[in-house]
């Protein structure tokens, strides 16, 4: 990463908004470009991350891309292909350019037709209007007062599949409660102008039951080509809300569907179950904080673990993912989590990371401006600091890289753009956001 000497010093000495927003049109309008050598070399996670054993990169071909010893050396593979699959390499060279930096937090990114960027802040809860030709960027109005701490906030932001005709945005959100907070979901009519807004506001979805917690919540928003959303949500992290995750009478540690005015599917899995919410699509999930649909329109998710337990699973409707019956991990103060790594009835993950790459978004890439990426999956790694590629095949992964390793920097998101370039939100309170083109 280079960072022009003048905006070092325009960052210790000018602390406003207005400043910050300046320095991002200034960033844009000369965007910093860095031709990026795929590197080997050591990982460290962020501070208090609390792995015991640090994700390692370096292998040869043919021998994992992973490195370092498991955690939880104890809990055995399913099946062959489930971690630590070989490396693999880019042979496209692709360079990183710097479109913006100083994002406080960002963590949602949604492309409009045409040009510009919607960008959350999740701390801020703030909203901006970005634009990727060196315009300034803007703060929209009109979003919800959001509980904004640790991992809660202002999230995720999408357009309605029917966008360009109804100017409609999703936010999911923590949202302050009587109680403490629940992740929530807005619909909202984006209006242009100076200021940008958002009018005509509605909560479309309401995560319950309310608990006190600022983590593991979820919030990642997927439409579906039929029009129905998925909103992914978390356990809360406190043992109240873990004890949930497989309740289908909780949100809690759940996917759910929703259309796309807050009614419920009738064709959901639990619909006709008494007892149960039938907003749930699955079950026994910790955090996931990563879905994508695939090119056959199936919902992958990347989800959180503990430590030693990330996974990647493929989302099906009804089925139960296991947390906190059974996984790969244990806690990160080094006890036991789960008795087994399976159990009959409950899902075993697609491939799972001992170490963990803490994963963020997950985006499958689909374009055509990187023709060896398609149909890989790329993962936003935060203590990793790494973006995470993933070859599969037949529904198994054969190949892993670790790419940008030597920014050393925590990935909050990645997605693609509407080029077919990867757009990526570095993490923190002096964030950037690149994009990789070849
Ligand atoms: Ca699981």
């Amino acid at each position: 990463m280079r960072v022009l000497p003048k905006d070092v010093q325009m960052l210790r000495t000018c602390g406003t908004a207005l400043c910050a927003l300046s320095l991002i049109a200034a960033c844009a309008a000369d965007p910093v470009v860095t031709h990026e050598p795929e590197q080997q070399v050591q990982v460290r996670p962020a501070d208090g991350e609390g792995q015991a054993t640090e994700p390692r990169v370096g292998p040869s071909n043919g021998q994992p891309v992973e490195t370092a010893p498991p955690n939880v050396p104890e809990f055995k593979p399913a099946f062959a292909e489930q971690t630590r699959a070989p490396a693999v390499h880019t042979q496209t060279p692709f360079k990183v350019t710097e479109l913006a930096h100083d994002l406080d937090n960002p963590w949602g990114i949604a492309f409009l037709p045409g040009a510009g960027v919607f960008i959350t802040e999740k701390i801020a809860g703030r909203l901006l209007l970005a634009s990727l030709d060196g315009a300034k960027p803007v703060e929209v109005q009109g979003v919800p007062r959001v509980a904004g701490a640790d991992q809660g906030g202002l999230l995720d932001v999408a357009l309605s599949p029917d966008y360009a005709t109804s100017q409609l945005v999703y936010l999911s959100y923590y949202e302050p409660r009587e109680g403490g907070n629940g992740l929530a979901v807005v619909r909202a009519r984006f209006v242009a102008g100076t200021p940008p807004k958002l009018e005509r506001a509605r909560v479309v979805f309401r995560m319950q039951p309310t608990l006190d917690s600022t983590k593991h919540a979820g919030g990642r928003l997927v439409f579906a080509p039929d029009g129905a959303l998925f909103i992914t949500l978390g356990e809360r992290s406190i043992l109240q809300g873990r004890v949930q995750a497989r309740d289908l009478a909780s949100d809690l540690g759940k996917i759910v569907r929703i259309l796309p005015d807050g009614t419920i599917p009738k064709d959901n899995p639990f619909s006709a179950r008494a007892g149960a919410r039938p907003e749930i699509y699955s079950l026994g999930h910790r955090n996931v904080l990563g879905a994508a649909l695939d090119a056959q329109n199936r919902l992958w998710v990347a989800e959180m673990g503990p430590r030693g337990g990330d996974e990647l699973n493929l989302i099906q409707p009804g089925k139960d993912y296991g947390w906190p019956t059974i996984g790969y991990g244990e806690e990160y103060s080094g006890e036991r989590i789960h008795q087994s790594t399976q159990a009959p009835g409950l899902e075993q993950p697609v491939y799972y990371w001992d170490p963990v790459i803490s994963p963020g978004a997950l985006t499958i890439y689909s374009a055509d401006l990187f023709p060896e990426w398609k149909g890989n999956f790329f993962i936003a790694g935060l203590s990793s600091q790494a973006l995470v590629r993933l070859v599969l095949k037949a529904d198994r992964v054969v190949g892993e890289a670790r790419l940008l390793t030597s920014r050393k920097e925590r990935f909050r998101s990645v997605v693609q753009g509407p080029e077919g370039a990867l757009y990526l939100l570095t993490d923190g309170s002096n964030a950037k956001l690149l994009r990789l083109t070849p």
